[in-house]
């Protein structure tokens, strides 16, 4: 399966053709309206997110709510559009320069630290700014969040489900109990920060709410959980085929995303072999495989091992600060503070929603892989005999 976005922030809309869905999907609309709703939720977001109410469009490969096996295209009308009209002008053959009323319609020359502005302008010859941050934006994530939704759908069929919590905003760790994903799930969705732990949630929000004030940005971690993932998916004879460096590559691909980690992650590093592997035994009555600790996070030498899928995500801080950090004006050369555009003081909920539907698009991938055939039907049989032969290993 593969999938192009395409989309500026303040553009018209956001797209993605998707290829590869086996047909006879039963695919629900409001289903993909419901995780796009979640994705612009959270605690610590700007202004954006009262302008924008993102609704999916089918443009293609969707007949009566089924799948047809042909290219499906969504798009998502950015609401905001309309004010940005004339800064964002597909046809015009001005560029809109402003009159000096504030930063929508001048051209942006101050470069944001650790943003894609500088890097982005020298390579693709720009000399204004908003040619690069319109499509860097992590407003891309709305129509990934969408793509994500026809995976897990797809998905569901085969009961894997995916889930998300936060872990850490800031210098705040959340320090959940010994509960189950689900659990951890349902507390996430009552929780402006998406934490299942109620002390770390109030103890996030003030730090927001400090650092907001200050002028400032914050980061964090968000934990990722997927279940119903049978042994088998991905490979270990080559290394483009490791579900692990798979997943990992897909994560990183999430903007302000710096690190991704799979089970125990980095602590494996320092802990004995004793302590990290997980030890295996047999459920006769079930015919399974099973492990009672997880620190491989679900993937041992790139192959799911059947257990729950485990990864997490560190987001850097949103590089667009209130009180900005120092550059240098690119037209003139000049030390200067960066440019300030709208922003969130932090996106670290809205990423974990966005992160489970990378995850699921990738999942999903493997699963078409590993069980083929072009209709649900046809996967559905190769899913079963499959499960069925290991079942007498
Ligand atoms: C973003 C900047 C903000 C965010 C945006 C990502 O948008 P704006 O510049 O319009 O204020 O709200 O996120 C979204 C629009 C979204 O849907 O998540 C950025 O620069 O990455």
């Amino acid at each position: 399966m593969r999938y192009l976005s395409a989309g500026e922030s303040h553009g018209p809309c956001l797209v993605a053709v998707i290829e590869g869905l086996p047909s006879n999907l039963n695919l629900d609309r409001e289903k993909i309206n419901y995780q796009l709703a979640r994705r612009q939720k959270g605690y610590g977001r700007g202004g954006r997110m009262k302008i924008e109410k993102d609704q999916v469009e089918v443009l293609s490969g969707l007949r009566f709510g089924k799948t047809l096996g042909s290219p499906l295209t969504l798009s998502i009308t950015n609401r905001d559009y309309e004010n940005w009209k004339e800064v964002m002008d597909p046809y015009s053959p001005e560029e809109f320069v402003g009159e000096g009323s504030g930063s929508q319609g001048e051209i942006l020359t101050r470069p944001r630290p650790g943003h894609a502005d500088l890097a982005g302008a020298l390579k693709y010859h720009q000399k204004d700014l908003r040619n690069v941050l319109e499509r860097a934006s992590a407003r891309e994530t709305a129509i990934r969040v969408a793509v994500g939704s026809t995976a897990r759908q797809m998905l569901a069929v085969f009961n894997v489900e995916v889930y998300s919590h936060v872990v850490e905003i800031g210098s705040i760790q959340s320090n959940p109990r010994e509960l189950s994903p689900e659990e951890l799930q349902r507390l996430a969705e009552e929780s402006p920060v998406r934490c299942a732990d109620s002390q770390a949630e109030t103890a996030m929000i003030q730090e927001i709410d400090r650092v907001k004030a200050e002028g400032d940005s914050l980061g964090g971690v968000f934990e990722i959980l997927v279940t119903g993932v049978p042994p088998g998916l991905g490979s270990h004879v080559h290394w483009d085929r490791k579900l692990d460096g798979r997943l990992a590559g897909a994560l990183m691909s999430l903007q302000a995303i710096k690190g991704v980690e799979i089970g125990l992650g980095f602590e494996t590093a320092s802990l004995r072999g004793s302590r990290v592997h997980d030890q295996i035994y047999y459920d006769g009555s079930n015919h399974k495989y099973y492990r009672k600790t997880n620190g491989a996070g679900g993937i041992e030498g790139g192959i799911s091992n059947g257990e729950t899928i485990r990864i997490r995500c560190a987001m850097k801080p949103i590089p667009t600060l209130y009180t900005p950090l120092t550059s240098v004006d690119m037209m003139t050369k000049k030390s200067l503070e960066a440019g300030v555009e709208r922003s969130d003081a932090c996106a670290v909920p809205a990423a974990s929603v966005a992160g489970e539907a990378i995850a699921a698009w990738e999942i999903a991938c493997v699963f078409r892989e590993k069980f083929g055939g072009d209709s649900m039907e046809e996967m559905v049989t190769n899913y079963h005999n499959y499960l069925e032969a290991i079942a007498r290993r």
